[in-house]
């Protein structure tokens, strides 16, 4: 049986299915996908996953692409450590979180994480050479053409700061209903995982006024993962945008 995983360190989505994996106890292939070279856009690799975008499972040949769906496959597949909820209804409210992920907060992160630091990428490309790579990309075309190799509109970055503070306020009142540890209850699920690599990476980015005053159980949700072995696995050193991009990080 082999499970591998093409992936960037530094990618959320990325770390949504390796804490996954870490709760669960699974070994992976590692194969590192070299954004410098946009690797991801190579044909080889648009041939498994044509959203030209990590991560990507091959579980012994089978192709499962997009991350809350490879945790949910790896959650099926392999029970032992479930990260899911044993009846219908806790399920659902499972995946109406995953949905509203995917939906309000996973775009948004992607704004000031390119704002502060990976727009940095294309620094030197000449105009022409940007227009070329953001022609060249799969579904992310539309965001790289409004990207414009500098930084995203101030009505754009609004928005997302404005999805980003939602998302905090609607997962601290869930939090705070009953005082419970986790999103859904007393477990930890899929929805907790696809969750926190958008709350790490605001931390990252020096975002953590969004939740701290004005929602401590959204700290105290943050300390009790980061105290798990699977996310000190997750978060090896080059996870984060601060490791990579400020030399003093
Ligand atoms: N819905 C997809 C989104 C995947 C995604 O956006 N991946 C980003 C990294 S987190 C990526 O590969 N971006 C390529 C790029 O920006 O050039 C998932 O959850 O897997």
């Amino acid at each position: 049986m082999t499970l591998t995983l093409y992936n960037f360190s530094q990618s959320t989505c990325t770390q949504n299915v390796r804490l996954s994996q870490w709760e669960k106890g699974l070994a992976f292939e590692d194969r590192t996908v070299d954004h410098k070279t946009r690797e991801h856009l190579y044909p080889a690799y648009l041939a498994p996953n044509p959203n030209g975008v990590v991560p990507t499972l091959v579980h012994d040949g089978a192709v499962i692409i997009n991350s809350s769906v490879i945790c949910e496959y790896l959650d099926e597949v392999f029970p032992e450590n479930s990260l899911s909820m044993s009846e219908p209804v806790g399920q659902a409210h499972m995946r109406k979180w995953l949905r509203y992920f995917e939906e309000v907060p996973t775009p948004a992160i992607r704004v000031p994480s390119f704002n502060q630091y990976l727009a940095r990428r294309y620094e030197t490309m000449s105009d022409d050479q940007y227009t070329q790579m953001a022609e060249n990309q799969s579904i992310r075309k539309h965001f790289y053409q409004r990207l414009g190799k500098n930084q995203f509109s101030d009505a754009e970055t609004r928005e997302s700061i404005d999805r980003l503070q939602q998302t905090v306020d609607r997962v601290g009142a869930a939090l705070g209903a009953d005082g419970r540890p986790w999103l859904i209850g007393d477990r930890l699920t899929i929805a907790d995982i696809c969750l926190m690599p958008t709350i790490d990476r605001m931390a990252d980015l020096g975002l953590q006024s969004m939740w701290e005053e004005a929602h401590p159980n959204v700290t105290g949700w943050y300390d009790r993962f980061a105290a798990r072995d699977a996310f000190a696995r997750t978060y090896y050193r080059c996870t984060r945008l601060t490791e990579i991009f400020d030399s003093a990080g």
